[in-house]
């Protein structure tokens, strides 16, 4: 599913999971990049691009709390530096949920990729698979 965001086309496949870096390298496939989320704006539009897209696939929207969805920001060059893949700071704007990124231990692994649900944004193992969302810029679009 694509959408237009203040020009920007998002996209948002509920069918597909994949790592942090590999959700990366998809999305610059098509020419973007994991999407950035850069005020409420966007980020309320993010949610209702979500909504949609889960409604549409039937999942069942009262797990949506559940669905954890991968945006483009981390920490994997330094921790606890959260950068947008753009390589601008995250910052300006943000919406952890809870008490905010927690570099929590699943076995070997720290959390250093930036999740996305209706509660919030969240660090999370890199190595999970979760759907994710690309964004490409206009100035992308051949
Ligand atoms: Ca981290
Ligand atoms: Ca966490």
């Amino acid at each position: 599913m694509w959408l237009i965001s203040k020009s920007n086309l998002i996209a948002f496949d509920s069918s597909s999971r994949n790592t942090w870096t590999t959700a990366e390298d998809t999305c610059e496939h098509f020419g973007g990049h994991l999407v950035v989320i850069e005020d409420n704006d966007e980020d309320s539009f993010i949610r209702m691009f979500i909504e949609r897209s889960l409604k549409l696939s039937n999942y069942d929207v009262n797990e949506r709390i559940f669905h954890y969805t991968w945006i483009g920001a981390s920490d994997l060059a330094k921790e606890g530096n959260w950068l947008w893949v753009t390589s601008k700071p995250v910052g300006m704007y943000t919406n952890w949920r809870g008490l905010g990124p927690n570099n929590a231990h699943h076995g070997s692994h720290t959390e250093d990729c930036m999740d996305w649900s209706f509660g919030g944004w969240n660090d999370n193992d890199c190595a999970t698979n979760l759907n994710f969302v690309c964004e490409i810029e206009s100035n992308g679009i051949p």
